[in-house]
C-alpha cells in the first residue's frame, strides 16, 4: 500500500497532484494521497474567509477548476463584487466570482459556526470529491505579509502589506524586504497533518512556490521536524526552469529572500535530509543537468527530466518520473 503526501500551494502543486492521482489511478489504484495545503495566502475579504491555495487544489482535483486562470471557476461572473466595489468595499484588484463566492461563504458559514478550518474544508471536499485528502497545513490563522521596500499608492515603505495584496494588485512588481508569517508562533499543524508525513512511504515538494508556499508550510513549527524524521522518501520537483520560475513571480520571492532563481539554488536551498535538510532526492529540467554534480555533492540524489507540464500527458509523466525517482531510493516508497 502506497501512502503519498504532498506539500502543495497553489497552482503547480494542485495540476502536479492531478497528475500524480491520474498516474496512480492507472498504475496503483489502492495508493492514497493526503495532500497539505499552504494557508498562508489565506484572508478575511468582505467577511468572507479566503483559502486560495486549499480552493485552488479543491476546484484542480475535483474538476471545477478555470484551467487558463489556474485559480477560480470556470464560466464566471462578477455581478456580486461590481455591487461590493459599488459600495467601496473589498479589493477592487481581488477578484471574487459569484461561483467562487458560494465557497467562501460556505466556508464562512461553518467557521463562524465553529468549525475548524480542517473540518469546513472537509466538508466542502464532500461536494467536489477531490480523491485526495486535503488538510490545512494549520487550522490557526497563519497569513503571509510582505514589507515594502518603498512606498506605494497608499502604502508607505517600511509598511507590511497582505501577501496577496502584494502578488495580485502589484504583480509581484514593487520591491519587499521579507515576508513575514503573521500567526506563525501560535500556530500548530492541523490534526492529521504530522502523521501524513510520518506514515507516508513517500512526501513529494511538488514544484509550487518554495519560499511563499512550501516555505510557509515548512515554517509551521513541528513540520520541518517531521519531514525530516519520516521514514518516507522525500522528493522535491523544482519550480525553476533554465533560471526562470514556471509560473508566477516565484524570483521575486526567490529574490528577497536571498536565493538564485535557479533549480540548483533552490533545491540546495531546501536541502539535504542527510545535512539539516529535508529533501532526499530533486527532479530537474533537462535544461538543469549541469547542476547535477553540485546537487550531489550536497547530499541530493537527482535527475535531469522534461519538467513541463503542458498537458495531462505530460504532467503524468512528471509524476512517474518522480515516483520512480524515490523508488530508486527506497525499496518500500
Ligand atoms: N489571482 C489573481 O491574479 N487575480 C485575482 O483577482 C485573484 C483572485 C482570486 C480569488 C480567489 C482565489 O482563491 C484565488 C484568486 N487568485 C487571484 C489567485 C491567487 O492569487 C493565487 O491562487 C495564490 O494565492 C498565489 O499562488
Amino acid at each position: 500500500m502506497t501512502n503519498i503526501t504532498v506539500l502543495a500551494g497553489g497552482i503547480g502543486g494542485a495540476r502536479f497532484t492531478r497528475g500524480l492521482l491520474q498516474q496512480l489511478a492507472a498504475t496503483e489504484p489502492d495508493a492514497t494521497v493526503t495532500v497539505i495545503v499552504n494557508t498562508g495566502d489565506d484572508m478575511w475579504l468582505d467577511g468572507l474567509r479566503i483559502c486560495p491555495d486549499l480552493d485552488t487544489v479543491m476546484y484542480t482535483l475535483g474538476g471545477g477548476i478555470n484551467e487558463e486562470q489556474g485559480w477560480g471557476r470556470p464560466g464566471e461572473s462578477r455581478r456580486a463584487s461590481a455591487e461590493i466595489a459599488a459600495y467601496g468595499r473589498g479589493w477592487t484588484w481581488f477578484t471574487l466570482g459569484d461561483l467562487d463566492l458560494a465557497t467562501h461563504i460556505v466556508r464562512s458559514d461553518l467557521l463562524r459556526s465553529g468549525s475548524t478550518l480542517s473540518e469546513a474544508t472537509s466538508f466542502l471536499c464532500r461536494r467536489w470529491q477531490p480523491g485526495a485528502q486535503l488538510l490545512p497545513m494549520s487550522d490557526t490563522p497563519v497569513e503571509t505579509h510582505a514589507r515594502l521596500a518603498m512606498d506605494a499608492d497608499e502604502h508607505r515603505a517600511g509598511e507590511l502589506i497582505h501577501f496577496e495584496e502584494w502578488w495580485v494588485r502589484y504583480r509581484a512588481g514593487v520591491p519587499v524586504t521579507e515576508f513575514v508569517q503573521v500567526g506563525l508562533d501560535s500556530a500548530v499543524p492541523a490534526p492529521g497533518v504530522v502523521d501524513a508525513i510520518l506514515t507516508a512511504n513517500l512526501v513529494i515538494l511538488p514544484p509550487s512556490n518554495p519560499v511563499v508556499s512550501v516555505g510557509t508550510i515548512l515554517a509551521v513549527p513541528g513540520i520541518r521536524d517531521a519531514l525530516r524524521s519520516t521514514a518516507a522518501a522525500v522528493v522535491g520537483v523544482s519550480p525553476i526552469i533554465a533560471g526562470a520560475a514556471v509560473r508566477g513571480m516565484a524570483d521575486a520571492c526567490l529574490n528577497t529572500i536571498g536565493v538564485q532563481t535557479s533549480a540548483e539554488a533552490v533545491g540546495l536551498h531546501y536541502g539535504s535530509r542527510a545535512a539539516n535538510g529535508v529533501l532526499d532526492a530533486w527532479l530537474v529540467d533537462e535544461t538543469d543537468v549541469g547542476a547535477l554534480p553540485a546537487l550531489a555533492a550536497a547530499g541530493i540524489r537527482s535527475v535531469a527530466v522534461p519538467l513541463w507540464m503542458r498537458d495531462a500527458d505530460t504532467t503524468r509523466r512528471l509524476a512517474a518520473d518522480t515516483l520512480a525517482l524515490a523508488r530508486g531510493i527506497f525499496t518500500d516508497a
